[in-house]
């Protein structure tokens, strides 16, 4: 467990910058001794639920657990809750009536695992983990991947509950597709985190925009769009038009320019601000659009952007949990 003196080891943001006196050195050979104090464990995740989600994943962290475990623990409290429309149980369904989900996460190994598409499992992040563990492949879809999770011992289940087809019902009467930023709050759960041995992961899980095409994937379950993870450099997770985040590659975008030395908020606007650019070049009206991204990089810095005012993400480290409104393009 991280006791309160290791918190302030490890918390203090300051970079202290240590030069030894020349000790017969020439100038240029003087040593600058750098030491970059680490704030960890710290996680963090999309929209309001991430909440709930970071109490769970905190649990294991503080106690010294595996980013993964963390991960995988925190984003099912949205994925087991029925209230929670756009993610797993309860989630809304696709145009033809049928709750369709998504799921990635990746470890500190980059190993990866993901299904999409996937029906009648109230826990598509643990099929996820199930694949990269025990498969030799990263990715399931459809009735593969429901197969699979049969085979594993996950069990069958409605998820299509009362309210959701209500709305579907009721969708349908006019049948036009137009998904409204921010309208479907809270959408997709991307949760990112920093252990205490410095590894990190991430997951992301969602039913994914409601009343889509059947078959339609969306960001969530592409690693390199809707999450990534390099142990080396840093983590990012997406939410919002999935369509959008695999046009830039987003979440692998926001990576590499924290490996490029940018801070996580400048590369989260970086991303934000290229799929912007290919929105006016698309032609398209970007207030039809909402895409946020956060990030998180090796010591444990944070950031995070969107296009449209209106997505919130939740902070937890040694200090407590926190909601966060990001900033935005748009104003
Ligand atoms: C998708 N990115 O399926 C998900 C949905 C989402 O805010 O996050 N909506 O495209």
């Amino acid at each position: 467990m991280t006791n309160r003196r290791d918190f302030l080891k490890t918390t203090s943001m300051a970079t202290v910058a240590v030069t030894l006196p020349s000790f017969g050195l020439k100038a240029a050979e003087v040593i600058k001794v750098q030491s970059v104090i680490t704030q960890k464990p710290i996680v963090l995740s999309t929209w309001n639920f991430g909440i709930p989600a970071n109490t769970a994943a905190w649990e294991i962290l503080k106690n010294n657990g595996r980013a993964l475990d963390a991960v995988e623990a925190g984003v099912k409290i949205p994925e087991g809750d029925p209230t929670e429309r756009s993610v797993g149980y309860g989630g809304r369904p696709d145009r033809d009536g049928r709750v369709t989900l998504d799921a990635c996460i990746m470890d500190e190994l980059s190993n990866i695992g993901a299904v999409g598409c996937l029906e009648y499992i109230k826990h598509p992040i643990s099929v996820a983990r199930a694949v990269m563990e025990k498969t030799p492949h990263v990715m399931l879809v459809g009735d593969g991947a429901l197969q699979f999770a049969l085979s594993q011992g996950f069990v069958k289940e409605n998820l299509l509950l009362e309210e959701s087809e209500k709305e579907w019902k009721e969708w349908l009467k006019t049948s036009q597709y137009k998904p409204i930023a921010n309208i479907e709050n809270h959408d997709t759960i991307g949760m990112i985190a920093l252990d205490t041995h410095g590894n990190l992961s991430g997951a992301c899980t969602t039913s994914g925009m409601a009343f889509k095409m059947h078959g339609r994937l969306g960001d969530s379950p592409i690693i390199g769009a809707g999450l990534y993870v390099d142990n080396e450099i840093g983590a990012a997770t997406a939410t919002g038009h999935g369509e959008e985040v695999i046009r830039i590659v987003g979440c692998h975008l926001v990576v590499e320019l924290i490996r490029q030395g940018k801070s996580p908020q400048k590369a989260c606007e970086e991303a934000v601000e290229r799929i912007v650019k290919l929105t006016k070049l698309r032609n398209k009206n970007l207030k039809d659009i909402q895409v946020g991204f956060i990030a998180l990089n090796k010591k444990g810095e944070t950031g995070a952007y969107c296009i449209q005012g209106g997505f919130n993400y939740a902070v937890h480290d040694a200090t407590g949990n926190r909601l966060i409104d990001a900033e935005y393009f748009t104003k």
